[in-house]
């Protein structure tokens, strides 16, 4: 499963390049010119810059002091930075190292300043003196991490502070989730030692990320808190927009645009307003992007405007302490990683608050590959995180969610606290909040058929499989032996004719029958199953699927209702 979540950020990632523009426009970099002139000069800190590949440094300056030209520095303004093709061995060894280490390109990031220049990638709506209130609470940042590297770490307050107005940010509380690391301890506190406003809380044990967050909760005495991930980089003006938000509505709950810092050369790749997305999720309870919904669109004149959104990625957001805690803060049952973000979304909209993204605010991280460090041993912790969360929160939906892990919902631990807050709050139904809040999802109820899709002919072993996950859209729809588990091998067949899931569908066009999005126009994706013959005929072409002899491939054959490799078997049809 840990494979499972990582292929998943994988794919949002994949997602997110294909939703967003990328990189810099003309108009961007004309703004990154005006910024490069407002950073001339800066003091040069221990920890500003790994040793490993020095670059030249301008005669006759002052000492403690480098000019700039932000461009002749690696990564200023956001810019990729890559390594020589011609690296010594023991060089080549380093970078393998940051690598193995952190799942992203550590030594890349040591060359970096952790005072690197950005591109100011804000909409000029949101630069209106008027946008913002005069008066906005302060906040407390707390920044959670487990064996994070130092140059990111560091980076990541120092963009905090260093593009915050000092009286907005109350106190900046490392998390130390029980790293190993050395640079985490002592050096850590030596290197923070003269700035009062960052505070450094240790683990007594390994918590995971969810209680991580909690112990922060716990000691932060500021109005508002802001969360952010340990591998972060937040932009010019990234924090009055959020503050803005609570400051009028502290029910209201914020995310900033997350942009994505590219895990080998550290780019900074930020997407303009209009081409913000808002989350969502599927019914294997995973998180995934969207575009904005029409209807959403219609509530806003500008696309700079805060737009709302089902559910947050998770790692950073800001909210009202006092909000915070009278939704129960976050489940301590939940481990390690994972749901955590759900159970915040469905729960700040359920029960009286608003999520909002502001595309106002950008803050930039680091998106991986896999996960670097250990989780536990011998438990499926984000089934048992999502189990929690569909126990408390998804009423009779919970079904769709178990239906995909082949109904094993483990042991999930004792929930009867959760549930209790649910019910003290007064919260609207798991259905109020589909229909009003997320109208856009599938509801697998709606289908006709659920489960599996087998094929009857050879024995009738084998089933439609597929993980069918973004980056496997356009790929055949595959086959493997039935194992009754749900995941790869749970369809729905939809009263419309699309056998899918999630937001795949079954399409062909005369080639491979692939998986393709749903696009809901029926055409290449419509099937008419037939109860009496068994036989799958395809809408545009009239054909029927049927596997080969090898079991190994779907083929469209001419219909033939005697042919037993052209029958299947739609587990749980509706026959009404
Ligand atoms: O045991 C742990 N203890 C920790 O303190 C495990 C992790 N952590 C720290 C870790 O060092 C990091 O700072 O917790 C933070 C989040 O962990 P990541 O970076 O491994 O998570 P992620 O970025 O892959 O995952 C996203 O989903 C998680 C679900 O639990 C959290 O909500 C993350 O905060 C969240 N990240 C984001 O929302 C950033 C945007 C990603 C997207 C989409
Ligand atoms: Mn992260």
């Amino acid at each position: 499963v840990v494979g499972t979540a990582w292929f998943t950020v994988a794919v949002l990632l994949y997602r997110d390049s294909q939703q967003r523009p990328a990189g810099p426009t003309a108009e961007g970099l004309h703004r990154e010119l005006e910024v490069s002139k407002t950073h001339q000069t800066r003091e040069v800190k221990d920890g500003d810059r790994g040793p490993l590949i020095p670059f030249e440094q301008p005669k006759n300056i002052e000492e403690n002091e480098v000019l700039l030209p932000p461009q002749e520095l690696p990564g200023e303004l956001g810019k990729p930075v890559s390594l020589p093709g011609n690296l010594t061995q023991d060089v080549k060894k380093l970078v393998d190292k940051g690598w193995m280490d952190n799942a992203f390109n550590q030594y890349v990031s040591d060359m970096i300043s952790v005072h690197r220049s950005l591109p100011d990638p804000r909409d000029e709506w949101c630069k209106e003196p008027e946008r913002y209130l005069k008066q906005l609470p302060s906040t407390s940042v707390i920044i959670c991490f487990h064996n994070e590297a130092w140059s990111v770490l560091l980076r990541t307050v120092h963009s905090v502070l260093d593009r915050s107005p000092s009286e907005l940010i109350h106190e900046v509380i490392l998390v130390d989730d029980f790293s190993d690391m050395n640079h985490l301890k002592d050096q850590l506190e030596n290197y923070w030692a003269e700035e009062p406003k960052v505070k450094i809380v240790r683990a007594p044990q390994r918590l995971g990320l969810i209680r991580a967050r909690l112990l922060g909760y716990k000691h932060a005495t500021g109005k508002v808190l802001t969360y952010l991930d340990s591998h972060c980089e937040c932009t010019t003006g990234w924090l009055e927009p959020l503050l803005d938000r609570i400051a009028r509505n502290w029910t209201t709950v914020v995310c900033p645009v997350i942009d994505v810092i590219d895990d080998t050369t550290l780019a900074f790749i930020f997407h303009d307003s209009s081409g913000v997305n808002v989350g969502g999720f599927d019914w294997n309870l995973q998180f995934n992007w969207h575009a904005v919904p029409q209807h959403e669109k219609e509530r806003h004149e500008n696309t700079a405007e805060p737009v709302w959104s089902p559910t947050m990625a998770g790692g950073l957001f800001s909210i009202d302490r006092e909000f915070f805690k009278r939704l129960g803060t976050y489940d301590d049952g939940f481990d390690i990683w994972g749901g955590e973000n759900l159970e915040l979304s469905f729960k700040t909209w359920m029960c009286g608050g608003t999520l909002e993204i502001v595309p106002c605010s950008h803050v930039g991280h680091i998106f991986r590959k896999r996960s670097p460090y250990k989780w536990r041993k011998g438990v499926n912790v984000l089934r048992r995180n999502s189990v929690r969360l569909a126990e408390v929160w998804l009423d009779e939906y919970s079904k769709y969610y178990y239906q995909r892990i082949g109904n094993e919902k483990g042991d999930y631990g004792d929930i009867s606290e959760r549930k209790a807050l649910r019910k003290n709050l007064g919260c609207n139904s798991f259905k109020w909040y589909l229909d009003n809040v997320y109208p856009e999802l599938f509801i697998p109820g709606d289908a006709v058929a659920s489960g599996e899709i087998r094929n009857m002919g050879y024995g009738a072993k084998t089933c439609l499989d597929s993980a069918a996950r973004k980056n496997e859209m356009h790929k055949p729809l595959g086959l493997y032996p039935c194992h009754k588990q749900g995941g790869n091998q749970f369809w729905l067949y939809s009263k419309t004719g699309e056998i899918r899931r999630d937001e795949a569908c079954a399409d062909y066009s005369g080639q491979d029958v692939i998986l393709y999005p749903c696009h809901g126009s029926k055409g290449n994706q419509y099937w008419n199953y037939d109860l009496s013959t068994k036989l799958l005929r395809h809408g545009s072409s009239g054909k029927c699927l049927a596997i080969n002899a090898a079991k190994t491939k779907l083929v469209m054959e001419h219909c033939d209702p005697e042919v037993e490799y052209q029958k299947w078997n739609l587990e749980n049809y509706d026959k009404s």
